[in-house]
Protein backbone atom coordinates (compact mmCIF):
# COMPACT_ATOMS: atom_id res chain seq x y z
CA UNK A 1 0.00 0.00 0.00
CA UNK A 2 1.71 3.49 -1.02
CA UNK A 3 -0.94 5.89 1.01
CA UNK A 4 -1.76 5.56 4.43
CA UNK A 5 -3.67 8.71 6.15
CA UNK A 6 -2.14 10.57 8.67
CA UNK A 7 -4.26 12.82 10.90
CA UNK A 8 -2.44 15.49 12.60
CA UNK A 9 -4.32 15.53 15.88
CA UNK A 10 -4.72 18.49 17.90
CA UNK A 11 -4.50 18.53 22.47
CA UNK A 12 -7.59 19.27 23.98
CA UNK A 13 -7.96 22.90 25.41
CA UNK A 14 -10.29 21.32 27.79
CA UNK A 15 -8.95 20.85 31.04
CA UNK A 16 -11.49 18.21 32.15
CA UNK A 17 -10.09 15.37 30.17
CA UNK A 18 -11.45 12.47 32.34
CA UNK A 19 -14.84 13.29 31.79
CA UNK A 20 -13.97 13.87 27.74
CA UNK A 21 -12.77 10.80 28.16
CA UNK A 22 -15.32 8.79 30.34
CA UNK A 23 -17.56 10.12 27.74
CA UNK A 24 -15.51 8.67 24.70
CA UNK A 25 -16.09 5.58 26.72
CA UNK A 26 -19.74 5.70 26.61
CA UNK A 27 -19.98 6.48 23.49
CA UNK A 28 -18.19 3.54 22.17
CA UNK A 29 -19.81 1.26 24.13
CA UNK A 30 -23.22 2.32 22.50
CA UNK A 31 -21.95 1.54 19.20
CA UNK A 32 -20.18 -1.72 20.03
CA UNK A 33 -17.05 -0.52 19.31
CA UNK A 34 -13.96 -2.16 21.85
CA UNK A 35 -10.87 0.36 22.48
CA UNK A 36 -7.51 -0.99 23.57
CA UNK A 37 -5.01 1.06 24.59
CA UNK A 38 -1.77 -0.03 24.23
CA UNK A 39 1.26 1.50 25.81
CA UNK A 40 5.50 1.21 26.28
CA UNK A 41 8.83 2.48 26.06
CA UNK A 42 9.69 3.12 22.20
CA UNK A 43 10.47 -0.28 20.80
CA UNK A 44 9.40 -2.97 23.18
CA UNK A 45 7.31 -4.22 20.21
CA UNK A 46 3.84 -2.65 20.08
CA UNK A 47 3.62 -2.63 16.70
CA UNK A 48 4.96 -6.24 16.47
CA UNK A 49 2.94 -7.30 18.86
CA UNK A 50 -0.10 -5.76 16.73
CA UNK A 51 1.50 -7.28 13.60
CA UNK A 52 0.48 -10.67 14.76
CA UNK A 53 -2.25 -10.04 16.36
CA UNK A 54 -4.21 -8.65 13.52
CA UNK A 55 -2.77 -11.60 11.53
CA UNK A 56 -4.39 -14.03 13.91
CA UNK A 57 -7.55 -12.03 14.51
CA UNK A 58 -8.37 -10.20 11.43
CA UNK A 59 -10.77 -13.49 10.16
CA UNK A 60 -13.49 -13.40 13.11
CA UNK A 61 -12.78 -9.17 14.27
CA UNK A 62 -13.45 -6.40 12.11
CA UNK A 63 -9.86 -4.35 13.56
CA UNK A 64 -8.84 -1.06 12.71
CA UNK A 65 -5.29 -0.15 14.25
CA UNK A 66 -4.45 3.82 15.27
CA UNK A 67 -0.76 4.07 15.34
CA UNK A 68 0.86 7.67 17.22
CA UNK A 69 3.76 8.92 16.95
CA UNK A 70 5.19 12.59 16.73
CA UNK A 71 6.51 12.07 13.56
CA UNK A 72 6.53 9.58 10.25
CA UNK A 73 4.05 7.11 9.12
CA UNK A 74 6.17 3.70 9.45
CA UNK A 75 3.73 2.26 11.83
CA UNK A 76 0.75 2.81 10.03
CA UNK A 77 2.56 1.58 6.77
CA UNK A 78 3.63 -1.38 8.76
CA UNK A 79 0.03 -2.20 10.20
CA UNK A 80 -1.40 -1.54 6.43
CA UNK A 81 0.36 -4.65 5.33
CA UNK A 82 -1.58 -6.81 7.52
CA UNK A 83 -4.55 -5.94 5.91
CA UNK A 84 -6.52 -4.22 9.09
CA UNK A 85 -7.51 -0.55 8.80
CA UNK A 86 -4.65 1.75 10.02
CA UNK A 87 -4.47 5.34 10.31
CA UNK A 88 -1.15 7.30 11.41
CA UNK A 89 -2.18 10.26 14.11
CA UNK A 90 0.89 12.95 14.43
CA UNK A 91 0.62 14.70 18.14
CA UNK A 92 2.74 17.51 17.03
CA UNK A 93 5.48 16.80 19.04
CA UNK A 94 3.25 15.71 22.08
CA UNK A 95 4.07 12.90 23.52
CA UNK A 96 0.65 11.31 24.75
CA UNK A 97 -2.75 11.27 23.31
CA UNK A 98 -5.53 12.75 25.32
CA UNK A 99 -9.48 11.73 24.71
CA UNK A 100 -9.73 14.56 22.13
CA UNK A 101 -6.90 13.66 19.98
CA UNK A 102 -8.35 9.73 20.32
CA UNK A 103 -11.71 10.96 19.56
CA UNK A 104 -10.55 12.62 16.24
CA UNK A 105 -8.15 9.97 15.24
CA UNK A 106 -11.80 7.58 15.70
CA UNK A 107 -13.71 9.67 13.47
CA UNK A 108 -11.63 9.72 10.73
CA UNK A 109 -10.80 5.55 11.06
CA UNK A 110 -14.27 3.81 11.65
CA UNK A 111 -16.90 3.96 9.54
CA UNK A 112 -19.60 1.76 11.11
CA UNK A 113 -17.91 -1.46 10.58
CA UNK A 114 -15.22 -1.86 13.25
CA UNK A 115 -15.41 -3.90 16.33
CA UNK A 116 -12.06 -3.47 18.24
CA UNK A 117 -9.71 -0.62 17.54
CA UNK A 118 -6.27 -0.45 18.69
CA UNK A 119 -4.51 2.72 19.34
CA UNK A 120 -1.03 2.35 20.08
CA UNK A 121 0.27 5.12 21.85
CA UNK A 122 3.16 7.34 22.13
CA UNK A 123 6.53 5.37 23.02
CA UNK A 124 7.08 6.41 26.58
CA UNK A 125 6.72 4.56 30.13
CA UNK A 126 5.79 8.38 31.48
CA UNK A 127 3.28 10.77 29.53
CA UNK A 128 0.72 8.32 28.32
CA UNK A 129 -0.37 7.16 31.44
CA UNK A 130 -1.13 10.31 32.52
CA UNK A 131 -3.94 10.98 29.88
CA UNK A 132 -7.23 8.74 30.18
CA UNK A 133 -7.85 7.92 25.81
CA UNK A 134 -11.56 7.13 26.51
CA UNK A 135 -10.14 3.53 25.67
CA UNK A 136 -12.10 0.40 27.50
CA UNK A 137 -8.85 -1.28 28.58
CA UNK A 138 -4.97 -0.30 28.92
CA UNK A 139 -2.42 -2.49 28.18
CA UNK A 140 1.38 -2.31 28.75
CA UNK A 141 4.33 -4.09 26.87
CA UNK A 142 7.70 -4.18 28.74
CA UNK A 143 10.60 -6.13 26.95
CA UNK A 144 13.04 -8.25 28.20
CA UNK A 145 16.38 -5.68 27.82
CA UNK A 146 14.71 -2.71 29.26
CA UNK A 147 15.13 -4.76 32.45
CA UNK A 148 12.82 -5.79 35.46
CA UNK A 149 12.94 -3.07 37.54
CA UNK A 150 10.74 -0.81 35.71
CA UNK A 151 7.64 -1.47 37.83
CA UNK A 152 10.06 0.27 40.67
CA UNK A 153 10.69 2.79 38.33
CA UNK A 154 7.74 4.25 36.40
CA UNK A 155 5.06 3.14 38.72
CA UNK A 156 1.92 4.43 37.07
CA UNK A 157 1.71 3.42 33.74
CA UNK A 158 1.87 -0.29 35.94
CA UNK A 159 -1.09 1.05 37.81
CA UNK A 160 -3.80 2.12 34.90
CA UNK A 161 -3.13 -1.05 32.88
CA UNK A 162 -5.00 -4.11 32.73
CA UNK A 163 -2.65 -6.23 31.34
CA UNK A 164 1.21 -6.21 30.85
CA UNK A 165 2.91 -8.19 28.30
CA UNK A 166 6.51 -8.72 29.11
CA UNK A 167 7.75 -9.24 24.89
CA UNK A 168 10.96 -10.54 23.50
CA UNK A 169 10.96 -13.66 26.14
CA UNK A 170 13.12 -15.08 22.66
CA UNK A 171 15.89 -13.15 24.33
CA UNK A 172 15.46 -14.18 28.07
CA UNK A 173 19.03 -16.05 27.97
CA UNK A 174 21.03 -13.31 27.10
CA UNK A 175 19.89 -11.00 29.52
CA UNK A 176 19.85 -10.75 33.45
CA UNK A 177 16.06 -10.39 33.48
CA UNK A 178 14.06 -11.94 36.31
CA UNK A 179 10.47 -13.19 35.23
CA UNK A 180 9.51 -13.67 38.70
CA UNK A 181 10.93 -10.47 40.34
CA UNK A 182 8.83 -8.20 37.26
CA UNK A 183 5.84 -10.46 38.62
CA UNK A 184 6.44 -9.40 42.22
CA UNK A 185 7.15 -5.59 41.18
CA UNK A 186 4.45 -4.89 38.90
CA UNK A 187 1.30 -6.66 41.17
CA UNK A 188 2.98 -5.00 44.20
CA UNK A 189 2.03 -1.26 41.65
CA UNK A 190 -1.75 -3.32 40.37
CA UNK A 191 -2.14 -6.78 42.34
CA UNK A 192 -5.04 -6.33 39.54
CA UNK A 193 -2.76 -6.58 36.75
CA UNK A 194 -2.52 -9.91 34.67
CA UNK A 195 0.71 -10.33 33.35
CA UNK A 196 1.37 -12.97 29.90
CA UNK A 197 5.17 -13.23 28.77
CA UNK A 198 5.48 -13.46 24.96
CA UNK A 199 7.60 -12.75 22.31
CA UNK A 200 5.91 -11.00 19.58
CA UNK A 201 8.87 -12.61 16.79
CA UNK A 202 8.25 -16.44 17.59
CA UNK A 203 4.33 -16.25 18.57
CA UNK A 204 4.92 -17.63 22.19
CA UNK A 205 2.10 -16.73 24.54
CA UNK A 206 0.45 -14.80 21.67
CA UNK A 207 -2.58 -17.00 22.45
CA UNK A 208 -3.30 -16.43 26.31
CA UNK A 209 -3.47 -13.51 25.39
CA UNK A 210 -5.83 -13.37 21.97
CA UNK A 211 -8.24 -15.57 24.77
CA UNK A 212 -8.13 -12.77 27.14
CA UNK A 213 -8.77 -10.15 24.55
CA UNK A 214 -12.06 -11.87 23.40
CA UNK A 215 -12.92 -12.48 26.84
CA UNK A 216 -13.38 -8.61 26.74
CA UNK A 217 -14.92 -7.84 23.58
CA UNK A 218 -18.48 -7.10 23.64
CA UNK A 219 -21.38 -9.80 23.04
CA UNK A 220 -21.30 -11.31 19.92
CA UNK A 221 -24.27 -13.19 18.66
CA UNK A 222 -25.89 -15.61 21.02
CA UNK A 223 -24.86 -18.93 19.91
CA UNK A 224 -26.81 -20.82 22.63
CA UNK A 225 -29.24 -20.47 24.91
CA UNK A 226 -27.85 -19.28 28.18
CA UNK A 227 -25.64 -22.12 29.84
CA UNK A 228 -27.22 -24.24 27.45
CA UNK A 229 -25.84 -27.85 26.10
CA UNK A 230 -25.30 -27.51 22.29
CA UNK A 231 -26.95 -30.74 20.21
CA UNK A 232 -25.38 -33.95 19.90
CA UNK A 233 -23.65 -33.33 16.63
CA UNK A 234 -21.34 -30.16 17.95
CA UNK A 235 -20.19 -32.08 20.75
CA UNK A 236 -19.13 -34.78 18.66
CA UNK A 237 -17.48 -32.48 16.17
CA UNK A 238 -15.09 -31.21 19.33
CA UNK A 239 -14.05 -34.56 20.06
CA UNK A 240 -13.77 -35.84 16.60
CA UNK A 241 -11.23 -32.99 16.18
CA UNK A 242 -9.17 -33.61 19.20
CA UNK A 243 -8.86 -37.12 18.06
CA UNK A 244 -7.86 -35.76 14.84
CA UNK A 245 -4.68 -33.76 16.23
CA UNK A 246 -4.38 -37.09 18.51
CA UNK A 247 -4.19 -39.34 15.82
CA UNK A 248 -1.57 -37.03 13.81
CA UNK A 249 0.79 -36.17 16.43
CA UNK A 250 0.96 -39.77 18.11
CA UNK A 251 -0.02 -41.61 15.15
CA UNK A 252 2.93 -43.61 15.28
CA UNK A 253 2.96 -44.17 19.21
CA UNK A 254 -0.56 -44.50 20.13
CA UNK A 255 -2.32 -46.32 16.96
CA UNK A 256 -5.23 -47.10 18.57
CA UNK A 257 -7.22 -47.50 21.81
CA UNK A 258 -7.77 -43.73 22.38
CA UNK A 259 -11.69 -42.15 22.93
CA UNK A 260 -12.62 -38.65 23.30
CA UNK A 261 -15.30 -37.59 25.29
CA UNK A 262 -17.08 -34.42 25.48
CA UNK A 263 -18.02 -33.78 29.05
CA UNK A 264 -19.40 -30.15 28.91
CA UNK A 265 -19.79 -27.97 25.89
CA UNK A 266 -21.56 -24.87 26.93
CA UNK A 267 -22.28 -21.31 26.63
CA UNK A 268 -21.08 -18.79 29.06
CA UNK A 269 -23.89 -16.62 30.49
CA UNK A 270 -23.69 -12.85 28.39
CA UNK A 271 -20.86 -13.78 26.49
CA UNK A 272 -20.54 -15.74 23.37
CA UNK A 273 -17.11 -17.81 25.10
CA UNK A 274 -17.70 -21.41 24.83
CA UNK A 275 -16.18 -23.90 27.72
CA UNK A 276 -15.50 -27.51 26.32
CA UNK A 277 -14.29 -30.00 28.85
CA UNK A 278 -12.58 -33.20 27.55
CA UNK A 279 -11.54 -36.14 28.53
CA UNK A 280 -9.02 -38.12 26.56
CA UNK A 281 -9.36 -41.94 27.28
CA UNK A 282 -6.31 -44.68 26.47
CA UNK A 283 -6.22 -47.73 27.77
CA UNK A 284 -2.35 -47.64 29.19
CA UNK A 285 -0.78 -46.00 31.61
CA UNK A 286 2.36 -45.38 29.66
CA UNK A 287 -0.21 -44.18 26.77
CA UNK A 288 -1.11 -41.59 28.98
CA UNK A 289 2.29 -40.43 29.63
CA UNK A 290 3.26 -40.27 25.93
CA UNK A 291 -0.31 -38.07 25.38
CA UNK A 292 0.50 -35.58 28.16
CA UNK A 293 4.70 -35.25 26.87
CA UNK A 294 7.26 -33.84 28.82
CA UNK A 295 5.87 -31.30 30.94
CA UNK A 296 2.53 -31.63 29.30
CA UNK A 297 4.35 -30.70 26.15
CA UNK A 298 2.43 -32.96 24.07
CA UNK A 299 -0.80 -32.62 25.33
CA UNK A 300 -0.36 -28.38 25.26
CA UNK A 301 0.44 -29.14 21.59
CA UNK A 302 -3.03 -30.72 20.75
CA UNK A 303 -4.93 -28.71 22.87
CA UNK A 304 -4.23 -25.59 21.25
CA UNK A 305 -4.58 -27.29 17.55
CA UNK A 306 -8.14 -28.23 18.29
CA UNK A 307 -9.04 -24.80 20.23
CA UNK A 308 -8.02 -23.00 16.89
CA UNK A 309 -10.08 -25.54 14.83
CA UNK A 310 -13.12 -25.63 17.46
CA UNK A 311 -13.06 -21.52 17.34
CA UNK A 312 -12.80 -21.51 13.40
CA UNK A 313 -15.96 -24.31 13.53
CA UNK A 314 -18.02 -22.61 15.80
CA UNK A 315 -17.16 -18.95 15.35
CA UNK A 316 -16.10 -18.15 18.93
CA UNK A 317 -13.99 -18.03 21.38
CA UNK A 318 -13.55 -21.52 22.85
CA UNK A 319 -11.73 -22.44 26.37
CA UNK A 320 -10.40 -26.15 26.25
CA UNK A 321 -9.56 -27.62 28.97
CA UNK A 322 -8.27 -31.58 28.56
CA UNK A 323 -7.76 -33.89 31.00
CA UNK A 324 -5.88 -37.74 30.33
CA UNK A 325 -7.36 -40.64 31.72
CA UNK A 326 -6.57 -44.45 31.83
CA UNK A 327 -9.91 -46.93 31.05
CA UNK A 328 -7.97 -50.16 30.47
CA UNK A 329 -9.88 -52.85 27.72
CA UNK A 330 -12.29 -49.89 26.93
CA UNK A 331 -12.86 -51.10 23.51
CA UNK A 332 -13.86 -54.45 24.65
CA UNK A 333 -16.95 -52.72 26.48
CA UNK A 334 -20.05 -51.88 24.65
CA UNK A 335 -21.65 -49.45 27.01
CA UNK A 336 -17.65 -47.27 26.75
CA UNK A 337 -18.06 -47.27 22.83
CA UNK A 338 -21.51 -46.05 22.75
CA UNK A 339 -21.04 -43.51 25.23
CA UNK A 340 -17.77 -42.29 23.42
CA UNK A 341 -20.22 -41.93 20.67
CA UNK A 342 -18.78 -44.82 18.33
CA UNK A 343 -20.47 -47.01 16.37
CA UNK A 344 -19.30 -51.07 16.58
CA UNK A 345 -18.62 -51.70 13.47
N1 LIG B 1 13.84 -10.62 19.60
C1 LIG B 1 12.67 -9.99 19.54
N2 LIG B 1 12.59 -8.80 18.90
C2 LIG B 1 11.39 -8.20 18.87
C3 LIG B 1 10.23 -8.76 19.46
N3 LIG B 1 9.19 -7.91 19.27
C4 LIG B 1 9.69 -6.86 18.59
N4 LIG B 1 11.01 -7.02 18.33
C5 LIG B 1 11.90 -6.13 17.61
O1 LIG B 1 12.03 -4.92 18.37
C6 LIG B 1 12.14 -3.80 17.49
C7 LIG B 1 11.07 -2.77 17.82
O2 LIG B 1 9.80 -3.34 17.59
P1 LIG B 1 8.49 -2.45 17.32
O3 LIG B 1 7.36 -3.38 17.19
O4 LIG B 1 8.74 -1.50 16.20
O5 LIG B 1 8.41 -1.63 18.67
P2 LIG B 1 7.43 -0.43 19.05
O6 LIG B 1 7.14 -0.54 20.49
O7 LIG B 1 6.26 -0.42 18.13
O8 LIG B 1 8.35 0.84 18.78
P3 LIG B 1 7.91 2.39 18.65
O9 LIG B 1 6.70 2.45 17.80
O10 LIG B 1 9.11 3.01 18.02
O11 LIG B 1 7.68 2.89 20.05
C8 LIG B 1 12.02 -4.36 16.09
O12 LIG B 1 13.32 -4.53 15.57
C9 LIG B 1 11.33 -5.70 16.28
O13 LIG B 1 11.65 -6.63 15.26
C10 LIG B 1 10.36 -10.04 20.11
O14 LIG B 1 9.42 -10.63 20.65
N5 LIG B 1 11.61 -10.58 20.12
MG1 LIG C 1 5.51 1.10 16.90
Amino acid sequence: MDQVRVIEVKQSIFADNDRRAAELRAELKEKGIFLLNLMSAPGSGKTTTLRRTAELLKGELKIGVMEADIDSDVDARAMAETGVKAIQLHTGGMCHLDADMTRQGLDELVDGDVELVILENVGNLVCPAEFDTGAVKNAMILSVPEGHDKPLKYPLIFTVCDVLLINKIDVLPWFDFDLEKVREYAHMRNPRLQIFPVSAKTGEGVDELLEVLGGWLPEGPQLFPDGAVTDQPERQIMAEIVREKLLRELDQEIPHGTAVEVTQFSQRDDTDIIDCHVTIYCEKASHKGIIIGKGGAMLKKISTQARKDMEAFMGAKVYLETWVKVKENWRDNPAAIQNFGYTED
